[in-house]
């Protein structure tokens, strides 16, 4: 396997970062995690400009423009053979010095790997997944702004982490009001009373790439979506549930906090989501 580090393309067992950059010290950095379909990069643009939002928002500035950084992405799926997979962009604010300062610190140290997803069990898409709140909330917008894609998910990985020792594959994470904000690496929609609810950017949300895609074809299938708070009370009693995210696609929820979503079983539009959203992923990106 081929690893773009910092303009060369080098063997994974020889890409390596110094022990001083602060991506590793302190998780200064940002990153995408962007999906690969039949040859051609999914939403790449947009995974871009979050790239370039998220690096301005910590005051990074990234090495590359837009155009560098997709051939550079197209560039490594090219070198390892690749026609379906996962790519992980990661810009560190590089080799420093121990302290928080970044003064001193730089070049960026740029990452791309390319390499196969691994997927959910095609079994979960039929079933559907349960999650269940936990006690981890969502990182205070004040604190940092959550729609920053940083290096930092301590406070995700916490959460998922309080999840998997209940027994559970994912959980719901809730903003410091208490209203839904996301799942650890994926958006959360409601469908109630035939209305498509998601919770706003404000409630703690990511802007997430899949959350658009689903908006869009909510309009295509003539469905009304809104982004409104959600309190866990919404999510206990909708109709339908589902999570969104680059590595999950569009999946379907049946069990909140114990209570069943629904009948129990994935949603008729659920998968009428899920269909149209495969079918729109070769159409919607970069071709290799
Ligand atoms: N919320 C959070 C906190 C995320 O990290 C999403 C929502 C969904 O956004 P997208 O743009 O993917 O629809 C994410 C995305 C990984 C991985 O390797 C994580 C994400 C995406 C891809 C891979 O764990 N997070």
């Amino acid at each position: 396997m081929k690893i773009y580090l910092n303009g060369d393309l080098v063997e994974k067992d020889k890409a390596m970062v110094s022990v001083f950059d602060h991506g590793l010290l302190y998780g200064d950095g940002v990153f995408e995690g962007i999906r690969l379909y039949d040859h051609c990069v999914f939403k790449l643009d947009e995974h871009l400009e979050r790239l370039e939002y998220s690096a301005k928002a910590i005051l990074l500035e990234l090495p590359l423009n837009r155009q560098q950084l997709a051939d550079a992405v197209c560039e490594t799926c090219r070198a390892n053979n690749l026609s379906n997979g996962y790519v992980r962009l990661v810009v560190t604010r590089g080799v420093g010095h121990l302290g928080l300062s970044p003064d001193g610190c730089g070049p960026p140290s740029v990452i791309i790997i390319a390499d196969d997803i691994q997927l959910y069990p095609q079994e979960l898409y039929e079933t559907g997944l349960k999650i269940i709140s936990v006690p981890t909330r969502r990182i205070n917008a004040s604190a940092l702004p959550p729609a920053v894609k940083s290096l930092n998910y301590l406070n995700n990985i916490l959460a998922k982490i309080e999840a998997k020792k209940v027994g559970f594959q994912e959980a719901l994470m809730l903003n410091d009001k208490g209203e839904i904000a996301e799942c650890t690496g994926d958006n959360v929609f409601v469908l109630s009373k035939g209305v498509l609810y998601t919770p706003p950017l404000d409630a703690g949300s990511l802007r997430g790439i899949t959350r658009a895609s689903v908006m869009d074809i909510a309009q295509d299938l003539g469905i009304k979506c809104r982004e409104q708070a959600l309190t866990r009370y919404d999510l206990w009693t909708a109709e339908e549930c589902f999570l969104t995210g680059t590595a999950a696609e569009v999946i379907p929820c049946v069990e909140v906090d114990h209570r069943r979503v629904g009948s129990g079983e994935p949603g008729e539009i659920t998968r009428k989501f899920i269909s149209k959203f495969r079918e729109n992923v070769c159409e919607d990106g970069v071709k290799l």
